[in-house]
C-alpha cells in the first residue's frame, strides 16, 4: 500500500549531484517552512529528454515554483523556464575555474521574454525562501511561517547587538 503525501509544490533540480552540497540548502529551508518539495537531478546537456519531460509536466503536476541550480554554462534554469510558465529561480553554482561567475552570467542574462529569477552564487537558501514566498501568495500558513522566520532572525540580530553593546 502506498501512502500519498501532500502534493509537491516546489521542484528543486540540479544538473549534477556535484551541485547537491549547495542545492541542499534550498531543500533545508523548504523543510523548515514545511513546504512539500522534491529534489531531482536533471541535466540540460546530459539528459535533455528528462529536462523536457520535467519542464513540460511541471504545471500539471502542481508545482508552484522550480529552483534550478547549475554550474558552468548553466543552461538548465533558462531551458526549464522556456518549457513552462511555472516561475523558475536559478542558482548559479560555483564549480568551475571561473568560481561561479560563468553560471551567474548564464542564468541572469536571459533575453527578454523568458525570465529566470536569479539569486547570488551558491545562495540556494535564498532560492528556497523565494520559492516559499511564491507558494505563500496562495497559502496563509506558509505566509505565517515566513513571518515567524523573519521575526526570529530579527530577534537574533537584536540579541547579538545587545551582547556587543554590553561588552560581553
Ligand atoms: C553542470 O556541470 C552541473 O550543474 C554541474 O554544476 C557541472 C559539473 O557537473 P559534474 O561534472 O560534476 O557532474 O551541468
Amino acid at each position: 500500500m502506498s501512502v500519498k503525501g501532500p502534493p509537491v509544490l516546489v521542484g528543486i533540480v540540479m544538473g549534477s549531484d556535484s551541485d547537491y552540497p549547495v542545492m541542499r540548502r534550498a531543500a533545508e529551508v523548504l523543510a523548515e517552512l514545511d513546504v512539500p518539495h522534491e529534489v531531482e537531478i536533471v541535466s540540460a546537456h546530459r539528459t535533455p529528454e528528462r529536462m523536457m519531460a520535467y519542464g513540460k509536466s511541471a504545471e500539471e503536476r502542481g508545482l508552484k515554483a522550480i529552483v534550478a541550480g547549475a554550474g558552468g554554462a548553466a543552461h538548465l534554469p533558462g531551458m526549464l523556464a522556456a518549457l513552462t510558465v511555472v516561475p523558475v529561480i536559478g542558482v548559479p553554482v560555483n564549480v568551475t575555474a571561473l568560481q561561479g561567475l560563468d553560471a551567474l552570467l548564464s542564468i541572469v542574462q536571459m533575453p527578454a521574454g523568458v525570465p529566470v529569477a536569479t539569486v547570488a552564487i551558491d545562495n540556494a537558501r535564498n532560492a528556497g525562501l523565494l520559492a516559499a514566498q511564491i507558494v505563500a501568495t496562495a497559502s496563509p500558513r506558509v505566509r505565517e511561517a515566513m513571518r515567524e522566520k523573519r521575526a526570529a532572525r530579527a530577534a537574533d540580530v537584536e540579541a547579538r547587538a545587545a551582547k556587543l553593546a554590553s561588552g560581553d
